[in-house]
């Protein structure tokens, strides 16, 4: 199988992130590609379709933001990282504000995902993988993998949050429509609930979005991801949540993707993204699911049974050890 990484996505080195009220060492570590590289084959350096197909997904304002915020940190004489902390969470109305508190915050939905000056390359070149792989998908290949990181299921249009800042599934899939694709389908099974990927695609016929998750009343992102939304307008329909009872295991987890992947049969799209995350394995340490290594093969092999074009895209997985074990057992199914 084609793996996709650019080198660029070790940079982003967030040090902290805010965990049951005091700052703690943050999860989404850099070391999370080593290990992945190690137990994969050779990998390829995506070529650069530039930012025209990240604009296709993410307002270009966030993504100037993105880019502009480490600068307008420093310039405001602070060290380390930019942390949002205030939010127009309360309906307020569209404010130009070029304070660099109120210009992050404006663009995030939490205060777990710092934007560093690195920030903006790895998830750039997070971008460019994903869209070599769908590109490689498009052009014959069976199955291909972008080993993308950070991770994007929870950035939405205009908005970083969970870890994430660009969505690279989104990014996938709209490249694939923009390419001639007429429907598209997502299966995310990232231990989270890809709250982003739901609200890029919320009023959107053309692109099912189907996703397996801790039930959010328990987990991160609480706000989205539970079983009685549907889309709206020509979206109603085309998402589909499927929360899970923490400590699932593989069989009920299996059971519970043969329901998303009927719904997704019944769409017959064209290209399938899958967002993988290996946070639902049972030794995750943010994680609550019982999926063992030996699960992710069946897995995947369920998806494959389907024949669709499939372009995988890295999402969560946090136990950084085991991460290319269950990676590899994961690609494997295919
Ligand atoms: C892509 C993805 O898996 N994002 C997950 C975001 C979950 N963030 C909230 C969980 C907070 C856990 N904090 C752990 C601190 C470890 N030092
Ligand atoms: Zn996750």
């Amino acid at each position: 199988m084609k793996i996709f990484h650019h080198p660029d996505q070790a940079l982003h080195a967030p040090t902290h992130e805010f965990h049951n009220g005091a700052l703690a060492p943050h999860a989404e570590v850099p070391g999370r590609i080593a290990n992945i590289l190690a137990a994969l084959g050779p990998t390829q350096q995506p070529g650069d379709a530039g930012i025209d197909p990240i604009h296709a997904v993410h307002s270009p304002a966030y993504c100037a933001m993105l880019r502009d915020v480490p600068r307008l940190w420093r310039e405001a004489g602070r060290a380390g990282e930019a942390i949002p902390y205030a939010f127009p969470v309360v309906g307020r109305r569209p404010l130009s504000l070029t304070r660099v508190d109120a210009l992050l915050g404006a663009h995030a939905m939490d205060s777990v995902t710092p934007v560093t000056p690195d920030t903006w390359a790895a998830t750039y070149g997070s971008a460019q993988a994903a869209l070599a792989a769908t590109r490689a998908v498009l052009a014959g290949e069976r199955a291909a993998f972008a080993l993308c990181r950070p991770p994007g299921h929870h950035a939405g249009p205009d908005y970083c949050g969970g870890y994430c800042y660009l969505n690279h599934a989104a990014i996938a899939a709209q490249s694939a429509r923009d390419a001639g694709v007429a429907r598209v389908a997502i299966l995310d099974i990232d231990y989270h609930h890809g709250n982003g990927t739901q609200d890029i695609f919320w009023r959107r016929g053309d692109v099912f979005y189907a996703s397996l998750h801790a039930d959010p009343a328990t987990d991160f992102p609480f706000y989205w991801g539970h079983a009685d939304e549907h889309g709206e307008g020509d979206g109603f329909g085309t998402t589909r949540n499927l929360p899970l009872p923490r400590g699932t295991d593989g069989a009920a987890f299996r059971a519970a993707q043969d329901r998303a992947l009927k719904a997704i049969a019944d769409f017959d799209p064209g290209l399938l993204i899958v967002s993988f995350g290996a946070d639902t394995w049972e030794g995750d340490p943010i994680s609550a699911f019982r999926i063992a290594t030996g699960d992710y093969r069946g897995i995947a092999s369920d998806i494959a049974a389907f024949g669709w074009p499939t372009a995988i895209i890295m999402e969560g997985g946090y136990a950084v050890d085991a991460l290319g074990t269950n990676v590899a057992a994961f690609l494997s199914g295919f």
